[in-house]
């Protein structure tokens, strides 16, 4: 991760807005770096749980209620999106204006609000991620006009993917705004991976997954987090292979294609790696259900065409 004081290429963002590109990506951008203070500075008194499920069945923090409510708030007023889904909320909520691919058509933005919540007990990173779709949800990956996350670590950053490559950008809180400083313009995967963490418990992979894992234990260093965002930011740092893989206890896996493993593989392949649900790209993966899951595996081109074809040996 690039030290903000003293990278070469750091530059203020003017008026906390982004210097190119779509002015709905652009604000939704903005938002979500405007309520990232807000959402770690309310972390401490929100461990516990809300007593509530999501639509996944899993039980619900209040951090992560809290994380939704401020985002949803904030994304819906938007004039450009039309509709607004998270993973914490059964159903799309209508934000005004027609979503499509019309010229004058509305976006589709899709959150996890509080990536990797479970950690908050431990005090370990967490992160938003956010996907823009130009399409009514569920959509394809190939419909999204841009996507990222921020990364709740000793710092907080906010990674970006749209059509001009990839940037990372430290958030800060400056009086009752954010000041926010690029850190990075060209986002890009290291050439030689060093990292790799998979999640699920090993005897609960599949017999080709654990083939493929034993081969990459060998040569790459363990870095396990808890929470894909940081551990996808831990790959795009270093190179290396991240993966949710499908489980023998559950085939399509954990993490939900919608507002997780579409945006993340959008902004692995903006930076020049790889996505897989195991037998393809993440992008291509047909949409069928608001909450559908799927295998997620992400990194280096080279080790995702291992595993495709490790996965495809049987
Ligand atoms: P969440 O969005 O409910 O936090 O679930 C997703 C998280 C991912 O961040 C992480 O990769 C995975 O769940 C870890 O799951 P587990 O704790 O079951 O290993
Ligand atoms: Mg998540």
């Amino acid at each position: 991760m690039a030290d903000p004081d003293s990278a070469p290429d750091a530059r203020a963002v003017p008026d906390g807005g982004t210097a190119e590109g779509d002015p709905t990506v652009a604000a939704v951008f903005d938002a979500v770096a405007a309520t990232a203070p807000e959402i770690r500075a309310a972390l401490p008194g929100r461990r516990v749980e809300s007593g509530t499920e999501n639509a996944s069945g899993e039980s619900v923090l209040a951090g992560d209620l809290y994380a939704d409510e401020l985002l949803g708030e904030a994304i819906t007023a938007i004039d450009g999106v039309g509709s607004f889904v998270s993973e914490e909320r059964e159903a799309a909520v209508d934000a005004g204006g027609e979503v499509g691919s019309g010229a004058d058509d509305a976006y589709a933005v899709a959150i996890d609000p509080l990536d990797g919540s479970s950690n908050l007990r431990s005090n370990n990173a967490m992160g938003t991620v956010v996907g823009v779709y130009d399409a009514p949800l569920p959509a394809s990956g190939r419909d999204l006009v841009a996507a990222g996350y921020v990364l709740y670590g000793p710092i907080t950053t906010m990674v970006v993917a749209d059509e001009a490559g990839v940037r990372e950008e430290v958030i800060e809180r400056d009086g009752d705004g954010v000041e926010r400083s690029v850190v990075e313009t060209e986002l890009t995967l290291p050439d030689t991976p060093t990292v790799y963490g998979f999640g699920g418990r090993v005897p609960d992979w599949p017999a080709d997954f654990r083939a493929y894992a034993r081969a990459v234990e060998d040569e790459l260093k363990l870095r396990y987090g808890g929470a894909m965002v940081g551990d996808v930011n831990q790959v795009l740092t270093y190179g290396g292979v991240f993966a949710y893989p499908a489980l023998r206890s559950a085939p399509a896996g954990k993490l939900r294609l919608q507002f997780e493993a579409n945006p993340i593989a959008y902004v692995v392949e903006r930076a020049g790696g790889a996505s897989s649900d195991g037998a393809g790209s993440l992008l291509d993966v047909e949409p069928e259900a608001l909450h559908q899951r799927t295998p997620l595996y992400v990194g280096n081109e080279a080790l995702i065409e291992r595993l495709e074809a490790a996965l495809d040996a049987d």
